[in-house]
């Protein structure tokens, strides 16, 4: 496996018409999870990747399991739970600037993981496990389980990679702070969007929020600036790559995903740091030009088109 990840994802419902959720009537069935995001964008780029879940023993659990398994992601290791239900999101369009979402995941099938949700040899034959700071909002035994899984990451040479991922609707930041900053300092990449950074160390620029993070322990950290590109940092190396021109931001939602998945693509095939942040831009502006999470996540011939065309555009 290249790539492991672990958490939560939602049978989510998009109402197809706008106003107060209560009057909706029809909805469309998508799903909503910032680490299949990140794994089907891997795997449609050609990478192998796991998922660690757990969904309820019910029809919408079933659906998630086909749907990510259709997406060419090893579910080997997503459990069933016997009693917990699937966890579920919809979405309110109060118009079309203003979208409030709702989770309905409190003691969902996925916030009842524990540390026994970890199997150590899946995770110690993978090149990188990928964590994101929602898992640990989800539950004091998700929690645990994510530190066990970065410990076995850490003991077999498996690369952590952190994405804080800050949810306002499962945390507040008093509680989540302590919490993402110990996951940070055990992590060896870090990829927080700026406002992340900001309150992780609080430090407004990107290059005090990579030097803060390096300090902790970090090797990497790669900070997000949505359309104006990215800033990356280790030891050695540092610099600002810019952000590919996108014709309309139809749907901003997953692009810091997509953005986790084009880097960690271009950090498994060996490319420069500076090539692999400017493979997570372009994967991101093509994510954003798509209604929906997933459905922009370019395959490999795809990205490669785009990426050499935005350049033609831009000599
Ligand atoms: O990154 C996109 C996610 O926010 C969305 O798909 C839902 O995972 C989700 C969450 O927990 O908010």
């Amino acid at each position: 496996m290249d790539v492991v990840t672990v958490g939560e994802t939602m049978v989510m419902f998009t109402p197809q018409t706008m106003g107060l959720l209560r009057y909706a009537k029809q909805f469309v069935l998508s799903y909503a999870g910032a680490e299949t995001n990140v794994a089907i964008g891997l795997s449609r780029l050609g990478h192998r990747v796991g998922w660690i879940s757990q969904v309820g023993q019910d029809e919408f659990g079933e659906s998630l399991l086909s749907f990510v398994r259709g997406e060419g992601i090893d579910v080997s290791e997503v459990k069933k739970h016997p009693t917990a239900p699937t966890g579920l999101m919809f979405k309110e369009y109060l118009n079309k600037k203003e979208l409030r979402i709702y989770y309905y995941r409190h003691q969902s099938a996925a916030s009842m993981m524990n540390r026994q949700n970890i199997n150590k040899d899946y995770i110690s034959q993978a090149k990188f496990l990928h964590i994101t700071g929602i898992t640990p909002a989800l539950s004091e035994s998700c929690r645990e389980m994510v530190f066990e899984a970065i410990q076995i990451a850490k003991h077999h040479g498996v690369k952590v990679v952190f994405d804080p991922n800050y949810r306002a609707k499962l945390w507040d930041t008093d509680t989540a702070k302590p919490i993402l900053l110990d996951i940070a300092a055990q992590s060896d990449i870090i990829l927080p969007g700026l406002d992340e950074g900001t309150l992780l160390v609080e430090k407004d620029k990107p290059e005090e929020i990579a030097d803060a993070l390096l300090d902790l322990g970090a090797k990497l950290v790669v900070v997000k600036l949505g359309p104006r590109g990215a800033y990356y940092q280790s030891a050695e190396e540092s610099g600002y790559v810019s952000g590919f021109p996108v014709d309309e931001v139809v749907d901003p939602v997953g692009a810091g995903d997509a953005f986790a998945a084009g880097f960690l693509s271009g950090m498994l095939e060996g490319i420069s740091i500076e090539s692999a942040v400017q493979r997570a831009n372009a994967v991101a502006a093509m994510v954003v030009m798509v209604k929906g999470d997933y459905e922009g996540l370019p395959e490999r011939e795809t990205l490669m088109r785009f990426m050499n065309q935005s350049s033609q555009d831009v000599h």
